[in-house]
Order: C-alpha cells, then structure tokens, then sequence
C-alpha cells in the first residue's frame, strides 16, 4: 500500500524546531513564491536559508525554477519567512503535502500569508503581465475530493468544517490596490477568481471555454490547497497572480504555450510584483 500517511501536529513541530534552531528569525509573515516569482527573496535583509532536504520530512520541489528552499530575513522592518518554491498535485504529492508548508508557517508564529502565482488568462479583458489580486477561488480538485483538509482533523489547527466565505482578506487586498495606485500600476493591477485545476497538462480549448464559464478569471496549478490549510489554521490570507499567457480557447489560435514560457515572461514583470509584495509588506499591521 502505497498510501502515505499525513503529518501529524508533532510532525509538524519537529519541522518547525528545526527551521527555528537553524536561523534567529521568528517571521510573521509568510509568503509562497509562485513560479518565476523566486527572486523576492533577494529583497531580503539579515537572510538566512534553510534547504527544503535539511527539515525532517518535508518535501522537496521538483519543478524547474523553484528552488527548493526557506528564506528567512526581514523585509522593510517586518519578520518574514519566503518559500523558494512550493509543491503542486502534478508532482504526485497528495494534497495535505501540498498544504504542508501553510500549517509549518502557523507553527513558526506565522499570522498572514501571502501566495504568489504565475497563471493563464482565462479572462478576455486580462494581458499578459497583468497581476490579479485573487478575490476568490475556485478549486476543482479540492471540491472533487482532492482537499488537503481531507482525513482525521486534528483540532489544533482548526475545526473540521471550514468557512470559506471570505478567503482572501478585504483589508489586504485593498492595501494591495492602494499601493499598486501609488507604484502607478493600478492600470494592469486587477482583481478576481482563481481557477486552480490539477495540471501538469494545459488547458484544451474545449476545457478553457469550461472553465471561463464557470467564473474563473485566470487558471494555474496551485494556491488553492496552501490557502485552505491557512485560513483552516485561522491565518489571514492575501493571493496574487501574475498572467503569464492568455488561455486559448478556440481551434484556430497559433502557439502552443509551456512552462519555459511561462517563467520569461514572468521575469518581465517579476521585478514589478514584487515590489507590490514589498509594498503591501511595508503597510502590514504586524512586525
Ligand atoms: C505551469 O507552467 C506552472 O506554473 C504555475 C502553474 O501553477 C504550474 O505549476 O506555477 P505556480 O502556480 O507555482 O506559480
């Protein structure tokens, strides 16, 4: 049986021993760099890293571009704990490892998390380069059956049932509106759903038009399971997407898009995303 067993509290703890014992930080800002998106960390003051393979248990990414490692330092004053790298259902893990790195945070002292993404258009109105904060989401795998909150609930992180009505916190996303009006890039700063399918394949035309019809704004393979283990664990929440491509939805379109694609254009606005992170960090409410 090739079922693996999640972690438990006491898993979680020893993760959370070692990445403390290792550097003197103690963040309360955790964010989750998304694809093309890793060179936040380099923002950061006072740094120390700790390797994904160094903490006991956790798992180690395997898709090109994500690095594979914790950064600890602070970021305009604030305490904050990067994740060079996340973990994605593609890759074959289940999804409360997926989620793993949202409930590590909580037991760091983490209080709110911020998850950055690279994603397709779904959209008719969005470009590529835009940055949409998520107001929402849509998790197809999580409400098929594919939910990191899934098995035994253990009480310490929350209760069983979950409210999902608002996810993604009013105050922050404002505060990320405001600040993308004063680094004057309200014009391609927009807001809406998150779409989030299994991946690794892309979207057919046929699944695109699905997905628009169903209320989703932009589609990626990610956020969903990190964001439901964090709001379950009482964190607040703040999720912004960079559109890498824009999603095909008809036979005739030329181009095919991958991955490759999707990280050079992201490094063409990973520089202006970034600076919002750093921005809506700045104006935290929190040290
Ligand atoms: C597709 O190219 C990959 O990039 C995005 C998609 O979700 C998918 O994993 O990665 P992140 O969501 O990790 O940014």
């Amino acid at each position: 049986n090739n079922v693996e067993t999640p972690y438990t509290y006491e898993d979680y703890e020893e993760m959370v021993e070692c990445l403390l014992s290792r550097q003197p930080h103690r963040p309360s800002i955790g964010i989750i760099c998304g694809s093309g998106l890793m060179n936040l960390a380099n923002k950061l003051e006072e740094r120390y890293n700790v390797p994904y393979e160094k903490v006991p248990k956790f798992p180690v990414c395997t898709v090109e571009g994500h690095t594979g490692q914790f950064c600890f330092g602070t970021l305009k004053g604030k305490k904050v704990v990067m994740m060079q790298g996340r973990f994605h259902l593609y890759e074959g893990y289940p999804p409360w490892k997926v989620a793993s790195p949202a409930r590590v945070m909580k037991l760091m002292g983490v209080d709110t998390v911020i998850v950055t993404s690279s994603s397709g258009a779904l959209n008719p109105a969005f470009k590529v380069g835009d940055i949409m904060v998520i107001m929402d989401h849509i998790g197809m795998p999580t409400v098929s059956g594919f939910n990191p909150l899934d098995g035994k609930n253990d009480e310490r992180f929350g209760s069983r049932f979950v409210d999902m009505n608002k996810v993604y916190d009013e105050k922050l996303r404002n505060s990320t509106l405001k600040v993308a009006e004063e680094q004057r890039i309200a014009p391609f700063t927009r807001q809406g759903v998150y779409l989030m399918v299994g991946g690794p394949s892309y979207e057919t035309p046929a699944e695109a038009r699905y997905l628009r019809a169903l209320g989703g704004d932009v589609v990626g393979m990610s956020t969903v399971p990190e964001v439901l283990a964090a709001r379950h664990c009482g964190m607040r929440a703040l999720g912004l997407s960079l559109i890498t491509d824009i999603v095909t939805m008809d036979y005739g379109a030329a181009g095919a898009i991958n991955h490759d694609d999707f990280l050079e254009t992201a490094k063409w606005r990973a520089a202006t995303m970034n600076d919002l992170v750093v921005g809506v960090v700045e104006k935290m409410d929190c040290e």
